[in-house]
């Protein structure tokens, strides 16, 4: 049996220690103990395995002393460089199929068939109209199709350049993937060629393979993020400031706990509405109401738009199970552990998946279709509260004390709280901060937990060198979770900013009628880093420059997805830096390595530092990526400011 890591080193978060050790002594094994008990492969960690067709699988010796070739030849970089364009391949496809399923909601909505009100209109106008749409004559339904049939074209179409790139992308950006030839052209035709081509006997050409892999970050960034958030938006709302509370406390030992968790935010909606609904049945079951928390990014997305508390990120999901206080977890896409189901047959708690291609052995299954939404929540909420009288007092604990978080930063709120300041020119006051060094760079802190990976370690210390150095953060995915747990969203985290930034945040939240702003701003779930695309965006076309010239990076200390390499690499096609904390199992290929990680003035290597103005910096030691992002943030901060 391996050992075991001790509590400390598995999470900084006491109360993910509290419910690991219970765990642990009702012998319930979690995704971070069977971290423990894997054996970490050589080969497949520094990416030189290949099983791409039924002559191998084949690994390369990486010491040289044994095979240096697969059986048709492939070598180490073809390997390599096909291993990252499939993980690629598999993040862009998950949030082309989340851009997907929203779009076809909004049609059904469109057309009657869907029972769900479009919440904002003036951003469904306003997107129309940047989409060319003639308005005029048509009622809002009659547009809101317009607008969903724009989606799927981007889904369909044979020619051209996918409608959302052309909506969201800047300029100088677009010239440059036009002119390397890889801008895509609709994200189902691109998903299939980068299978087609990662195929045996197929692409052999490791530079093509990673341009391909740039064109799946592309995918990812236009048919998932923007594509989604836009038409979320304008279907649920764009969200606002909000105060929420986060932690394993918010669940609610008198209430019927029910965790949503996943991505797509069409059912979990609904749940919330029906709970409202339904508080009369758990009364009636002896329960004071009803009780919704988030986990993960379905959690992100209910806490943006309606202040839904949030219990845990992506690898203590299990956790939320061993209070013993959890009636269901309500499953949609992605980052669903499979053990969820392991966990909840030692408990009372009923695992409910909801989409056709996504269920879980064991699992209780209701289908989600958006026109049938109503019936799916009411049964779904029903289940979970006749699930109440199973708990089994004996094994009930929950850790108290919640966290206060400020949440529900879009791009959209950043500019209206930033006009408070400069009502004709809001991005003047970043502007004028970043040209005085008040504010040294801006840092997006993104991506996941890892059950690896001490939770919330990496996270946490990135962002607070961050902010010590003044630079402006802002977050999303479970990242986010890591920051708003240990107080770095709400009021008590200014400690951790320097001076300059903090007389900015100050001021911004003083212009908006609170104490401040707080020290990291919360964008959202893993597709809103569109909105910190967004807001890069805003600010580059403001001063008249391209966004690889921008002091701005990102960071992702603790991912586990592959979504997050595929996010990170639409982030380097603009140019803007992305640090990655856990291996992307590249290092078996200098070639491929040199080709993402180099400098741009590295000599005779085509890179992406020089093609696109950006790189990807591996750093496991948190203290160190920080300091690596400051070398590069100060690199590009010099000849912003030369040039403006
Ligand atoms: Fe081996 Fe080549 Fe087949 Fe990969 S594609 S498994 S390297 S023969
Ligand atoms: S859920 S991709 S663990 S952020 Fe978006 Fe969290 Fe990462 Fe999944």
């Amino acid at each position: 049996m391996a050992k075991m890591r001790d509590l400390e080193s598995v999470s900084i978060d006491p109360q993910v220690q509290f419910l690991l050790d219970k765990a642990r002594n009702e012998n319930v094994l979690t995704a971070f103990d069977r971290a423990d008990m894997m054996n970490i492969c050589g080969f497949g960690s520094t990416g030189v395995c290949c099983r791409h067709c039924l002559e191998g699988p084949c690994r390369i010796a990486p010491n040289g002393k044994g095979p240096q070739t697969g059986v048709c030849g492939a070598d180490v970089h073809q390997i390599v460089a096909r291993s990252f364009l499939n993980h690629l391949t598999q993040g862009s496809s998950g949030h082309a199929e989340h851009g997907r399923e929203v779009a076809l909601t909004l049609l059904e909505v469109a057309e009657g068939k869907a029972p769900y009100q479009i919440k904002d209109v003036d951003k469904l106008y306003r997107v129309a109209h940047d989409l060319e749409i003639v308005t005029e004559d048509l009622s809002m339904n009659e547009v809101a199709k317009e607008v969903a049939l724009k989606a799927l074209e981007d889904f369909q179409k044979q020619t051209g350049i996918m409608n959302w790139v052309k909506l969201r992308a800047h300029e100088d950006s677009l010239n440059t993937w036009n002119k390397l030839g890889i801008t895509p052209v609709n994200a189902h035709l691109e998903i299939t060629k980068a299978v087609a081509r990662n195929a045996m006997g197929c692409d052999a050409d490791p530079t093509n393979l990673i341009l391909g892999g740039v064109t799946m970050g592309l995918i990812d960034g236009y048919a998932g993020l923007h594509l989604s958030t836009d038409l979320q938006d304008i279907l649920f709302g764009t969200p606002k400031a909000v105060k929420a509370k986060y932690s394993m406390a918010v669940l609610d030992e008198k209430k019927i706990n029910i965790a949503v968790h996943g991505h797509i935010p069409m059912l979990s909606e609904k749940s919330v509405e029906w709970s409202r609904r339904l508080e009369d049945e758990a009364i009636k079951q002896g329960a004071t109401g009803i009780n919704i928390v988030g986990v993960c990014c379905t959690g992100n997305e209910l806490l943006m738009r309606q202040g839904v508390s949030v219990a845990s990120s992506f690898s203590s999901q299990e956790l939320v199970i061993v209070s013993g206080v959890l009636e269901a977890m309500v499953v949609d896409i992605q980052c669903i552990m499979p053990g969820i189901q392991q966990v909840a047959e030692c408990y009372h708690t009923e695992i409910i998946t909801t989409l056709p291609y996504v269920k879980i052995a064991g699992a209780t299954h209701v289908n989600f279709e958006p026109s049938e939404a109503d019936e799916a929540a009411q049964e779904i909420v029903m289940k979970a509260i006749n699930r109440f009288s199973k708990r089994d007092p004996e094994k009930i604990s929950i850790p108290d004390q919640t966290v206060d978080a400020y949440a529900g930063f879009s791009t959209e709120q950043i500019v209206e709280a930033l006009s408070g300041l400069n009502g004709e020119d809001p991005l003047k006051p970043v502007i004028d901060a970043l040209v005085s060094g008040k504010i040294r760079g801006i840092a997006a802190l993104v991506g996941c937990t890892n059950p690896r990976e001490k939770q919330d370690y990496g996270n946490t210390v990135v962002t607070k060198e961050l902010l010590k150095n003044n630079v402006l953060v802002v977050s999303t995915g479970c990242a986010a979770h890591s920051l708003a747990k240990h107080n770095l969203m709400n009021f008590d985290g200014l400690e951790y900013c320097g001076e300059g930034l903090k007389e900015v945040l100050e001021a911004v939240g003083n212009a908006a009628g609170l104490p401040s702003l707080p020290p990291t701003m919360h964008m959202g779930s893993c597709v809103d880093n569109s909105r910190p695309a967004d807001l890069l965006t805003a600010i580059a076309n403001r001063l008249g420059v391209s966004m690889n010239e921008l002091p701005a990076v990102g960071s992702c200390p603790e991912t586990h997805s592959p979504k997050a390499l595929s996010i990170g690499t639409f982030f380097i096609a603009h140019g803007i830096d992305v640090h990655i904390g856990v291996s992307p199992q590249l290092s078996g290929s200098e070639f491929v390595t040199n080709v993402l990680y180099g400098d741009r003035t590295d000599e005779h290597e085509v890179n992406a530092d020089k093609l696109f103005g950006g790189k990807l910096i591996y750093e496991q030691d948190p203290y160190t990526a920080a300091k690596l992002l400051l070398e590069r943030i100060d690199m590009k901060r010099e000849t912003l400011l030369n040039k403006l």
